[in-house]
């Protein structure tokens, strides 16, 4: 008889909170799923998105055997074949193209569709590596916010989320943290309640989060660095700095001091949108509130001068000395913590050729059209570029090119998948052995299977066994069990962090804490040891020492700044073909002042053409005062479902963020004008 019943699980989605759930079983499928209850921070409540989850993984349209193409690229017409067959004719494409074109004309497409340690960047990297592939720059999510914080604060290090509890004023900086950190918002009400938190939203948008803010400022966009800078420049002058906490664990205040003089409040005004009056209130609301917090999002760092705005922002915290207090601080992202051993784990060792080409994955377009020696063929999984890289039109203009040999691993036929070769079925997380480590809270979880692999789908993992096997790879390092991948990477004693967290007590327990210790007193990995508000490390890569502000690039001659967010019932592009979550989302508007539509002649509820010079969307206008003008939103990486013109990554530039290779999505611009219709 089939177990069923009720069996811990983890949510594998890229999102902070990375939820315990529970999974109903019933004749061996997944019948309900909710949160569990035991896990420490996420406390049985989930998003409505993974509620909806056993939708997902029933749909109708979920892939279930390899296929081969037989229509045009991007037609979407296969033909079912074998496993056999599917790895045969991979592998045997690869070793032809590693004899005549070398092995970096092969390039691996890939991100979190799935966390999972060991699918998402365990055996694929093994493979990748034996290969000698082309290397990918994985840099499409925090990269540029990462290296500013790393500049400042050493590495991925923040506080303790569930301390947030105590901050008595919490500053959502650029994160919509009702959609994408629901626990972040849970801690921050249950601050409010129970001791009188204020919130604080600072976006350019006033969406789901800035209705539940006590208080929204509305900013222009990619101009935070500037109001970062002006509260400096008043906690200074107002002496609301902690000089103790300043000469303790800073390098550079004084240097700092002198700098932010420039940043008067005035002209931070004219370059924020936010009123002098708005900025002396943040300002000495930051300067006399203790605890206070900010919650770093990814949002503003998805812009030209993204690296620097978390550079910036990361500094205030030491001003007022708030590292040392608990509920105090501040969080960009916390992966440091729960690191695990990836030279173990992902064999570097196994890349013969140290000098392998390096593409930026935000460039995908770029390289897939003009990269020399050409890209010949490209392996994706866990990521759906067609729809989430930048300059979607030249993405999918390179992946039409007949001469490009792509393979698509995926759960679902994506957009990407139709402009596949072969098309590979995945199992879901549910389906895997894993290790998740949250980005967020300082937890790490197991998955053991819960449900056998749903047709004859395999996971990630299992798939470049495969392969490594039809490429004739000997290394004994292609037979790893699942169980043995998870022991060495947790075999990590440089991590302190890791300490007493091992396979056996994973399956004990499930869910284990990070061995944290605060911040502070301590020291950090910066190269002084301390917070660097002046960074030599930084001059001699050819940035200002000190946090500047540096105007965003003009993106062409386009009135609007164009702001493609995520949205609330999607997770990037995942959900965004299942019907379920479509009927909950509705359709991708476009957020527009009242101003600019009624000088264009647009009404709320208008089809809206959206262009630029790199192609056009069509989207409907919801006219309103959620932003300020000159500024347009929507939200939701949408699928072209019936030829509607919904993907917005068409306008978006792929231009490189000033740090960490990292994403512009949100720094391009556009014109918007009303289409009418015959009647
Ligand atoms: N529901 C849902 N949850 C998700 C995701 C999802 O797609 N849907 N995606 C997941 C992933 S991969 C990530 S990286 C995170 C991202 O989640 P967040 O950290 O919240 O980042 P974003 O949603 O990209 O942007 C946050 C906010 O930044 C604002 N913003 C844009 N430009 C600026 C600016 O210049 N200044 C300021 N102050 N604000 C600006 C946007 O309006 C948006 O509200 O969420 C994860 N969780
Ligand atoms: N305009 C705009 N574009 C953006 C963003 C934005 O805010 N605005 N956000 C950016 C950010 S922050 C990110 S992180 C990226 C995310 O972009 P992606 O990483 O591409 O994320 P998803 O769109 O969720 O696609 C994940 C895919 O992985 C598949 N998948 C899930 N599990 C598995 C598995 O175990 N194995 C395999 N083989 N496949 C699996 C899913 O079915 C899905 O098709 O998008 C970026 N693009
Ligand atoms: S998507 Fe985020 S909020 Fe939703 S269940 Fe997963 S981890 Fe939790
Ligand atoms: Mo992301």
């Amino acid at each position: 008889m089939e177990v069923q019943g009720v069996f811990k699980s983890v949510c594998p989605l890229d999102c902070p909170d990375q939820c315990g759930l529970l999974l109903h079983k019933v004749d061996g499928k997944v019948v309900k799923v909710e949160g569990d209850s035991e896990h420490p921070v996420t406390k049985g409540n989930i998003c409505n998105k993974v509620r909806n989850m056993a939708e997902r993984l029933y749909d109708e349209n979920r892939l279930t055997y390899p296929m081969k193409r037989v229509g045009a690229k991007g037609e979407g017409k296969f033909e079912r074949i074998s496993w056999d067959e599917a790895i045969e004719t991979i592998t045997s494409r690869w070793k032809t193209l590693v004899q005549t074109e070398g092995p970096e004309s092969i390039l691996p497409y890939s991100f979190y569709g799935n966390m999972g340690r060991l699918n998402a960047e365990g055996m694929d990297r093994r493979f990748f590596n034996r290969l000698g592939a082309s290397q990918l720059d994985r840099s499409i999510c925090n990269s540029a916010g990462s290296v500013g914080y790393r500049y400042t604060m050493g590495g991925s290090f923040g506080i303790d989320p569930e301390d947030t509890i105590h901050s008595k004023l919490i500053i959502l900086w650029g994160i919509n943290a009702a959609s994408t950190n629901m626990h972040q918002v849970a801690l921050a009400q249950k601050a409010r309640k129970h001791i009188g938190a204020k919130i604080v939203l600072i976006d350019v948008h006033k969406n789901q989060t800035g209705r539940l803010a006590d208080w929204f400022i509305p900013i222009l966009p990619g101009t935070d660095t500037a109001l970062a800078l002006g509260i400096m420049h008043i906690l200074f002058a107002e002496n609301m700095v902690d000089s103790s906490f300043l000469d303790q664990y800073t390098v550079g205040h004084e240097e700092l001091r002198e700098h932010v003089v420039q940043y008067d409040p005035i002209k931070v005004s004219e370059i924020t949108g936010v009123s002098v009056e708005d900025i002396y209130k943040l300002a000495r609301m930051y300067g006399t509130t203790s605890p206070s917090f900010i919650r770093i999002g990814n949002g503003p760092q998805h812009h030209d001068n993204g690296g620097m705005f978390v550079r910036t922002i990361s500094c205030l915290p030491a001003l007022t000395g708030q590292w040392l207090i608990k509920g105090g601080g501040a969080i960009k992202g916390n992966s440091g913590y729960l690191s695990v051993n990836t030279t173990k784990l992902q064999l570097p060792r196994l890349l013969k050729n140290k000098q392998t080409r390096v593409i930026n994955m935000n460039m995908l377009g770029e390289a897939l059209l003009t990269a020399d020696p050409p890209i010949k063929s490209m392996y994706v999984y866990g990521s759906n570029p067609a729809v989430v890289a930048p300059e979607g039109n030249k993405v999918r203009k390179g992946l039409e090119r007949e001469d490009l040999f792509v393979v698509v691993h995926d759960l679902f036929l994506t957009e990407t998948a139709r402009y596949a070769d072969i098309v590979l079925p995945a199992t879901s997380s549910f389906e895997n052995t894993d290790i998740y480590t949250s980005y967020w809270h300082l937890y790490i979880q197991i998955q053991e299977p819960v449900v056998e692999a749903y047709g004859e789908s395999r996971s990630n993992a299992d798939v470049f066994r495969l392969l490594a096997k039809g490429m004739g790879f000997e290394e004994s390092a292609f037979q790893d069990s699942d169980a043995e991948m998870i022991v060495q990477a947790l075999d990590q004693p440089a991590n302190p962090y890791l300490e007493g967290i091992n396979y056996e007590t994973l399956v004990d327990k499930q869910i284990m804490k990070a061995k944290v210790t605060p911040l502070f007193p301590g020291k950090l990995r910066t190269p002084s040891r301390k917070i660097e508000l002046y960074s030599k490390r930084m001059k001699a890569n050819g940035y200002p020492p000190l946090p500047t502000y540096i105007p965003l690039i003009i993106d062409g001659d386009h009135p609007y700044h164009f702001i493609p967010a995520p949205n609330h019932n999607f997770l990037n592009s995942t959900f965004s073909n299942n019907q379920k979550h479509i009927s909950l989302e509705k359709e991708p508007r476009l957020h527009m002042n009242r101003s600019d539509a009624e000088a264009s002649g647009i009404e709320d509820g208008d089809q809206v053409r959206v262009w630029n010079q790199r192609g056009e969307c069509v989207l409907k206008a919801n006219v309103g005062e959620n932003v300020l003008p000159g500024v347009v939103v929507t939200q939701g990486l949408w699928a072209d479902l019936d030829g509607t013109k919904q993907m917005v990554n068409t306008l978006t530039p792929d231009r490189i963020a000033d740090m960490g290779g990292g994403a512009t999505f949100f720094s391009g611009r556009v014109s918007v004008e009303k289409i009418y219709r015959d009647v």
